[in-house]
C-alpha cells in the first residue's frame, strides 16, 4: 500500500523535472533568434547609404575644353574673304551672372580693351580689364588662345566654379576695321554642369572704327558708337564647342 504513494510522488517529481528541462530547452532556441536579426540590421543601414551615393552632389568646379572652329572661307562668305583671313588669339572669361562682370554688352560702348582687341587683335588692355573684374570677384580667370588662319580651329582649357559658371568668348575677325566674333553661355544649368555645348558665334561691330570693308584703312569713329551686330553677310563665321573634361 505505501509503495504506491511514493511512486505517485516520484512520478510527479519526474514530471516537474521534465517540465523544467523542456522549458530550459525551449529557451535556448529563443536566445538564438536575436543574433539572426542582428545580422540583418547592418544590411538595413547600408541600403540607404548606397541610395545616397547614387545621387552625388555636383562638383564645385569643372574644366572645359573650349574649341573655336572657324568656318569663314571663300565658299561660306563669297566676296567677304580676304587672302589672309584669320582670327586673333581668343579670350575666354569665366565669370558670374552680374552685368558688371561682362567685358562688353551689345548696345553699349566698347571699353579700351575691347576697342584694342577688335581693331588690332592685341589683348593686353582687355586682360588688364579682366584682371580688374577678377579682383572685384566678378570673374574667376580667363584663357588666351592662339592666332590661326580660317578655316581652322584652336582649343584651350578653362576652369569654372559654380559661382563663376558663365563664359564669354571674343576674337577679332582679321583683317577687319573693328569687327569681332563672340558667344556667351551658362555652363551650370538645372543643378549640374553641362556636358557639352555648341554655340554659333555672333559677329559684332565694336563701334570704334568706321571702315566699311574687311580690308579698309583705319578710320576712327568719332564719337564712338555702341557695339552692334554686323549684317547677315558677316554672320556664321564660326562655332564654339565647350566640352567638359574634368
Ligand atoms: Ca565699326
Amino acid at each position: 500500500m505505501r509503495t504506491k504513494p511514493l511512486t505517485f510522488f516520484t512520478a510527479i517529481f519526474l514530471c516537474i523535472m521534465l517540465t523544467l528541462a523542456s522549458c530550459t530547452g525551449q529557451a535556448q532556441p529563443a536566445d538564438e533568434t536575436p543574433p539572426a536579426a542582428d545580422t540583418e540590421s547592418p544590411q538595413a543601414t547600408e541600403a540607404p547609404a548606397e541610395e545616397e551615393a547614387s545621387i552625388p552632389a555636383p562638383d564645385d568646379t569643372a574644366v572645359y575644353t573650349i574649341t573655336f572652329i572657324a568656318q569663314w572661307s571663300a565658299e561660306s562668305h563669297p566676296g567677304q574673304y580676304p587672302s589672309n583671313a584669320h582670327f586673333s588669339p581668343f579670350i575666354a572669361v569665366a565669370h558670374n551672372s552680374d552685368d558688371s562682370s561682362l567685358i562688353f554688352a551689345p548696345g553699349e560702348l566698347s571699353s579700351p580693351g575691347m576697342k584694342e582687341m577688335a581693331e588690332t587683335g592685341a589683348t593686353a588692355l582687355l586682360e588688364d580689364e579682366i584682371n580688374a573684374i577678377n579682383s572685384d570677384g566678378g570673374a574667376d580667370g580667363y584663357v588666351k588662345g592662339s592666332v590661326f588662319d580660317s578655316p581652322g580651329s584652336v582649343s584651350a582649357d578653362l576652369a569654372f566654379t559654380q559661382t563663376h559658371s558663365r563664359v564669354t568668348f571674343v576674337s577679332m575677325i582679321a583683317p577687319s576695321p573693328d569687327w569681332f566674333v563672340s558667344a556667351q553661355a551658362e555652363l551650370f544649368s538645372d543643378g549640374d554642369w553641362v556636358d557639352e555645348l555648341e554655340l554659333v558665334l555672333s559677329s559684332y561691330d565694336a563701334g570704334t572704327d568706321s571702315g566699311p570693308e574687311l580690308t579698309s584703312a583705319n578710320s576712327a569713329t568719332n564719337p564712338p558708337e555702341n557695339i552692334q551686330l554686323l549684317p547677315d553677310a558677316l554672320q556664321g563665321m564660326g562655332t564654339l564647342v565647350l566640352t567638359r573634361n574634368k
